[in-house]
């Protein structure tokens, strides 16, 4: 892992979601203790505060479902700008914010990749793909849209920001996927995307999934960005999102892969996304979300003699 400061930016962006809420998700990552987490692992931890958006532009689509395309443009500009700088500073962990914020957290961090010669790689943790693009979206609600947007997919053009660096779908690995529409489904067929659906979790577990990943990308040295979408997680143990999606990853796989992505020595940001506090449990899902964040940044139960992976660190 980085010995990198992490830089922390909060994005309270909630007009990509269905439901109102997640511009208070800032707000219950610091409150749950994602600083003092961080710091009490030794990082030092820059709060850049909460990014907010540029003025709005008027913007017209034909898909008459979309929402808040202006609003969702505008977060992307500034949010793109604000990951680009904060990239060359340290670790950037953008604490959400629906996941629309991903739209302009990637693209701005491929930007610096390109820039610094590194190949780009995304894990995408998340039980919807994000792949519809500005014509396929049927709910109109625009936190369906950054992965199809960052891997340059038709039809962005003239809305969103240019991409400086289109990510490779090739570099793209999502785990957990169990809700996928019918245009996302036959977008992703041949795409190029790896899609660990929950079935393949099921069979062949977390662990042997994620290594074929963190291999690929240790062989490329590449830079790793991970996005992690609260429903990931099952329901039941994170209550606190719009989409509650039953059957998604345990508590333990959950720790799993966050610990073997700290042993791996490869992620170099991170996407905290679509909590709302609103629909939460006691600060319940804001504390699991920063427990996971301890473990992705090297919080172990036990010390291990050895580093527990296969991957040398690169940092
Ligand atoms: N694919 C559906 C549902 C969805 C996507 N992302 C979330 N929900 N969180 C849609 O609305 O595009
Ligand atoms: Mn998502
Ligand atoms: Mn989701």
């Amino acid at each position: 892992m980085t010995s990198k400061p992490c830089i922390v930016l909060g994005v309270p962006v909630q007009e990509g979601a269905g439901r109102l809420g997640c511009d208070m998700g800032p707000s219950a990552f610091r409150t749950a203790g994602l600083l003092t987490e961080l710091q009490n692992l030794g990082y030092q931890v820059e709060d850049r505060g909460n990014i907010a958006p540029r003025p709005l532009r008027e913007l017209r689509h034909p898909n008459v479902a979309i929402k808040a395309l202006a609003e969702t443009v505008a977060w992307t500009e500034a949010i793109a700008e604000a990951a680009y700088r904060a990239a060359g500073d340290g670790m950037p962990i953008f604490a959400g914010g629906d996941h629309s914020l991903s739209a302009g957290s990637m693209t701005g961090l491929a930007r610096r990749a390109a820039e610094d010669g590194r190949e780009f790689f995304v894990l995408w943790l998340d039980s919807h793909p994000d792949f519809h693009t500005l014509a396929t979206t049927t709910s109109g609600n625009l936190h369906g849209v950054p992965m199809a947007y960052a891997t340059g997919r038709e039809g962005f053009d003239g809305y969103f920001p240019p991409l400086a660096a289109p990510i490779k779908p090739q570099n793209v690995c999502m785990m957990g996927i169990r809700s996928v529409d019918p245009a996302e489904r036959s977008a992703l067929q041949g795409a190029g995307v790896t899609v660990h659906d929950m079935r393949s979790i099921d069979e062949n577990g977390v662990v042997s999934l994620l290594d074929g990943f963190l291999k690929r990308v240790a062989a490329a040295d590449g830079f790793l960005h991970v996005s992690l979408d609260v429903d990931f997680l099952d329901p039941v143990i994170a209550p606190g999102v719009g989409t509650t999606v039953p059957g998604g990853a345990t508590f333990r796989e959950a720790h799993l892969i966050m610990e073997i992505l700290h042993d791996s020595g490869l992620v170099g940001s991170l996407d905290l996304v679509e909590l709302n506090p609103f629909l939460d449990e006691r600060g319940r899902t804001a504390l699991l979300m920063v427990d996971l964040v301890a473990s992705l940044m090297g919080r172990r139960v036990l010390d291990r003699p050895t580093q527990s992976y296969r991957y040398t660190p690169k940092f």
